[in-house]
C-alpha cells in the first residue's frame, strides 16, 4: 500500500530510524492495526462490533457460559477469515528487524490472536493474548493446533468430552503468567519500545508503554491516528504500518 509520505513522516521515518539503530535492546508491542492491510478487521475500527455485539461482551467467561454456541459462532467466523489472510510488509518488516538484532535484541509482543507474525518468519514472538489457531478443553488438559480448519458448532475434546474453547484470553482472564512476564520483562529492560498498529485502550498489554517509558525507554508509535499511547512516545508515525515499518527497515 503506497501511502503519500508527507515530508514530515519522512523525517520522523528518519528520526526513529536513528533511534532503532543506536538502540541496544528493542521490544515491540503490536495490535490488530498491524493486520488491517493483511485484511484482518480491526476491534474498534467501523464500530468494533459483531452482529450487534461488543467484543467486550462476547469475548469473555460468562458469555461463553451463557451461550457457548454464540461465542463459537463468532470464533469460528474469525478462524475461517485467517484461511484466507496472509502477512503483510509490516510483519516482515519486524521479521527483517528480529533477523538483523538477534532474538536477544528484539523481542515482540503481539496482543494479536491471528498468527501473522508468526506466519511472516518471526520468531520469538510473545502472544500475550493467546491464538486463535489453538483450541483447549474447559475440562482437562487436553489443548490442540487445530490452525484454521472449520469445527463443529460446539466442539468437543476427544478425550473428556468436555467443551472445547479457543485457547485465547477473554477480558476478565489473567493473561499467561510466562508470556506476560517475559513481556514485563523486555518493557523493562528494552531502551526502545515500539507500539505499533494498537488503540492502547485493553490492559495489561498497554501498560507495556508506561513501564518502558518509566525505565527510560524512547517510545516510537506507528499508528493512522493519535491514541492514548500518543501522549507517552517520544516519535509519532502516522500512516500505515504496511508502508511506515519497511521505510525504517531500510534505512537502517
Ligand atoms: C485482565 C483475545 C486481570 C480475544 C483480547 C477498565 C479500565 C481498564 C481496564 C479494564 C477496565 N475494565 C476491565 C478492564 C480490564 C480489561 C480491559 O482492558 N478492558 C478494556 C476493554 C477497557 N482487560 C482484561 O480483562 C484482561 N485481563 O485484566 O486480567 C483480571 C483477571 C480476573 C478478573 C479481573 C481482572 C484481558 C484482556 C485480553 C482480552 N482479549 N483478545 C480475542 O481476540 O477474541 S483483547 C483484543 O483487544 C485483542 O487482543 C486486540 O488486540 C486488543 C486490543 O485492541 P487493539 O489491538 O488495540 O485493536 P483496536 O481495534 O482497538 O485498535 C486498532 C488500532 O490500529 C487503532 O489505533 C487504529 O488506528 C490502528 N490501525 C488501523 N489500521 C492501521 C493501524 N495502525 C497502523 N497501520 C494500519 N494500517
Ligand atoms: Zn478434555
Amino acid at each position: 500500500m503506497d501511502s503519500p509520505m508527507t515530508p514530515d513522516l519522512h523525517q520522523q521515518i528518519e528520526r526513529a530510524a536513528r533511534i532503532i539503530g543506536r538502540a541496544k535492546k528493542i521490544a515491540a508491542l503490536t495490535g490488530a492495526g498491524i493486520s488491517a492491510e493483511s485484511g484482518v478487521p480491526t476491534f474498534r475500527g467501523a464500530g468494533g462490533l459483531w452482529e450487534g455485539y461488543r467484543v467486550e461482551d462476547v469475548a469473555t467467561p460468562a458469555a461463553f457460559a451463557r451461550d457457548p454456541a454464540l461465542v463459537w459462532r463468532f470464533y469460528n467466523l474469525r478462524r475461517a477469515g485467517l484461511a484466507a489472510v496472509r502477512p503483510n510488509p509490516g510483519h516482515h518488516a519486524l521479521a527483517a528487524l528480529e533477523d538483523r538484532l538477534g532474538q536477544g535484541r528484539f523481542t515482540l509482543i503481539t496482543q494479536n490472536v491471528d498468527g501473522l507474525h508468526r506466519a511472516a518468519g518471526s520468531r520469538r514472538v510473545l502472544e500475550i493474548h493467546g491464538t486463535l489457531r489453538r483450541v483447549r478443553c474447559t475440562g482437562c488438559a487436553w489443548t490442540a493446533d487445530r490452525a484454521t480448519e472449520a469445527l463443529p458448532d460446539l466442539p468437543r475434546c476427544g478425550a473428556c468430552h468436555e467443551l472445547l474453547r479457543p485457547d485465547v484470553v477473554w477480558f476478565n482472564e489473567l493473561l499467561p503468567p510466562d508470556t506476560w512476564q517475559q513481556a514485563e520483562d523486555a518493557a523493562q529492560t528494552c531502551d526502545c519500545f515500539l507500539v505499533i498498529g494498537t488503540s492502547a485502550v485493553v490492559y495489561p498489554a498497554a501498560g507495556l508503554v508506561e513501564s518502558a517509558r518509566l525505565n527510560g525507554a524512547e517510545i516510537i508509535e506507528v499508528n493512522l491516528t493519535a491514541t492514548r499511547a500518543s501522549s507517552q512516545a517520544d516519535v509519532t508515525l502516522l500512516g500505515p504500518s504496511g508502508s511506515v515499518l519497511p521505510a525504517i527497515v531500510q534505512r537502517l
